[in-house]
């Protein structure tokens, strides 16, 4: 039978269950990767795990996310993550190295194999045609203990691309057409596989850009071909050996197909507060822009850096404007500096920032009161750059150039000759990685921010509590657990990082929480969308968060709660959601875990029917109290 690229990849990887969609699967992990701040927890728990060395083929530890040293805290999870890398055997990115995607993607990725990582946006690899996911931390530490990795087989949508991109029209703008018609819910439980015509005029770099923002859809991964543009990739990063042609067989049958004619394509931007909020950039033109950020795992690869160096060439960016640029990767840096692109960029007026996400996590850079704010990145969430009231919007560096020069949304067919650009023979340069070689002798250093994970015991058979928050649709886990370096220096320290949830939705929510003794949470479709950070799930469990009731959830947030022993209901009828209010007290048997559950309303004296879509094992983990114990007794067993 003919199969998919995706299907492809995942029988090579096929440990447990069949392929076939909605069944749970067992996959074998070649690589994964972990980032700073979802790191610290992931080598906690893998050291609980009580596993001597990483069992996969290669493991990766960035530390790319929280970069400001404001006081130890910060600093002191670096060393942490520094010495335990060494110890157990995992490849040590130092901090100025660059983002994890960027660098994953330079230096790693292979065609053919399977990357785990505890960062959503893991899918940047399918860029070279990787299997690459995105997870929580606990998952990725299992991978490297040897676990397989279980998710549902999700279904194969084939997105074809024909044509080519038209002058000044770049791969954001086809991830931000693609999200027009996908939403950031059109993609859960699918893996988006790119194939046609189109495909091989799109550099790595630019599939890299558009797997990346597949994430934005909900899907699990997305895919590309490798073919002779990814050869010459590899090849310009000394790795051509690693190259191997990969694609879907003729005549091969999707679940369903997006079509997309890249010459029709047009220069795009996602309104505030949401990635799917799309429109053309001639639609807002003429807004008066405070701020540029460009950069980010979406847009900061050495193609993306070297257009905007030739389009700010000989230009000086508007008074109003504040323009700044991360560069994704020393290797990117280097290389802008060597061939004296740096030169123009910083002559035009740019702020050159770190090798690192900054201001995309609200670390720096937070925009004015109301400033418009035009960024290359891949999420424009409410309150993500660290102000409430900054209306962010996101587009293609070459939009952003445009932006930046005439201090308003500009189209950037109005900049004039499309400049040709070309890369140079690369610079590569592994000094900032760590290779683990020698065996790791001396003690792991913590600093006395790093505090134990908490330990949680079995849930009971009988949840109740009252409902402590009602929220709509589309929460982000950016709404459950704030990015930002202030937040982000306490991700090794539960009980502080907890005083956070929600603290922008409802300030007084820990508090409420822990007063109550706990309770349930009840959102909308799509629940926990965003980001990996298994925080949003432990941190309310942390406080007493027993349930969370919704319409629907997002993947890996559906797994960070089950992973940390939070029970994950969905309303069987999703008008039931009108009928349950903040303050209402809820009362539920869990007994055996049913998939079929009935939550008393015992405030308004009705009852709601829910579903617990979980498989066997899911559900046995649940009731452990969560995956750690779960592994835990699965090691003592061996
Ligand atoms: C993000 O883009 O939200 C992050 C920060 O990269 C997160 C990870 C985190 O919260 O540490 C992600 O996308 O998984
Ligand atoms: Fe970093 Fe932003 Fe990419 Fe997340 S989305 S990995 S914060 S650059």
């Amino acid at each position: 039978m003919s199969k998919t690229l995706a299907e492809k990849v995942l029988a090579q990887h096929l440990v447990e269950g069949k392929m076939e969609t909605g069944e749970q699967i067992g996959l074998k992990i070649d690589h994964t990767l972990t980032q700073d701040s979802t790191g610290t927890l992931a080598y906690l728990e893998f050291e609980a795990m009580g596993v001597p060395h990483v069992k996969t083929k290669l493991s990766l530890s960035f530390v790319d996310h929280n970069m400001l040293q404001n006081d130890f805290r910060n600093a002191d999870d670096h060393r942490y993550l520094q010495d335990v890398a060494a110890k157990y055997g995992v490849v040590f990115s130092r901090p100025g190295n660059g983002i994890c995607h960027q660098i994953h993607l330079e230096r790693f990725a292979r065609p053919g194999y399977t990357l785990l990582g505890s960062d959503s946006h893991t899918p940047t690899a399918g860029g070279v045609g990787m299997i690459a996911i995105g997870a929580g931390g606990l998952d990725v530490a299992a991978a490297m203990a040897g676990e397989p990795f279980y998710l549902q087989m999700p279904s194969i949508m084939g997105v074809k691309l024909t044509g080519a991109l038209s002058p000044f029209v770049s791969a954001k703008d086809v991830i931000l057409e693609v999200l027009k018609k996908l939403t950031v819910k059109g993609g859960v439980n699918k893996i988006l596989e790119y194939f046609g015509s189109g495909v091989k005029t799109l550099s790595v770099p630019e599939r890299g850009t558009i797997a990346n923002m597949g994430t934005e859809t909900g899907a699990t991964t997305s895919i590309f071909p490798s073919d002779k543009v990814t050869k010459a990739f590899l090849s310009s990063q000394g790795r051509e050996d690693q190259w191997i042609e990969l694609k879907a067989d003729n005549g091969v049958k999707y679940s369903e197909v997006v079509n997309v004619n890249l010459g029709e394509v047009e220069p795009l931007i996602a309104l505030p507060h949401s990635p799917d909020n799309v429109k053309t950039v001639r639609e807002v033109e003429g807004t008066p822009v405070d701020q540029v950020c460009i950069g980010s795992c979406t847009n900061s690869s050495l193609r993306d850096l070297k257009t905007v160096a030739a389009l700010l060439k000989g230009k000086k960016i508007s008074d109003r404007v504040s323009l700044t640029i991360s560069p994704g990767s020393r290797q990117v840096l280097e290389n802008l500096a060597a061939s004296g692109d740096l030169v123009d960029i910083i002559r035009a007026g740019a702020r050159i920032l770190e090798n690192a996400c900054g201001p995309c996590i609200g670390v720096g850079q937070a925009p004015q009161t109301d400033a418009v704010s035009i960024r290359t990145f891949n999420r424009n969430f409410k309150g993500r750059s660290g102000t409430q009231s900054a209306q962010v919007y996101l587009a293609s560096p070459e939009t952003a150039v445009a932006s930046a020069i005439y201090g308003e949304i500009t189209d950037p067919r109005k900049l004039g000759e499309y400049p040709e650009v070309t890369l140079p023979k690369l610079i590569v340069d592994d000094t900032m990685f760590i290779f683990p070689e020698k065996p790791f002798t001396g003690e792991i250093r913590r600093g006395p921010n790093i505090k134990p994970l908490p330990n949680f015991p079995p849930i009971p058979h009988r949840l109740t509590g009252e409902v402590l928050l009602k929220l709509g649709d589309n929460v982000s886990t950016d709404d459950i657990l704030p990015g930002g370096s202030e937040v982000m220096s306490l991700r090794s320290n539960i009980p502080e990082i907890s005083k956070h949830v929600f603290r922008y939705v409802d300030s007084s929510f820990a508090d409420r929480a822990l007063k109550k003794g706990g309770g349930f949470i009840v959102g909308g479709e799509n629940y926990g969308q965003g980001s990996s950070r298994e925080h949003a799930a432990l941190a309310p469990k942390y406080l007493g968060v027993k349930a969370v009731i919704a319409k629907s959830f997002a993947r890996i947030h559906l797994a960070n709660l089950v992973n940390f022993g939070i029970v994950p209901l969905a309303f069987v009828d999703k008008q039931d959601y009108a009928g349950v209010a903040q303050g209402d007290t809820l009362e539920l048997e869990v007994k055996g875990l049913r998939r079929n559950l009935c939550v008393k309303n015992v405030t308004k004296g009705s009852e709601i029917q829910v579903e617990l879509d979980l498989s066997d094992r899911e559900k046995s983990m649940l009731k452990a109290g969560g995956k750690l114990a779960a592994v835990k007794a699965k090691r003592m067993k061996e």
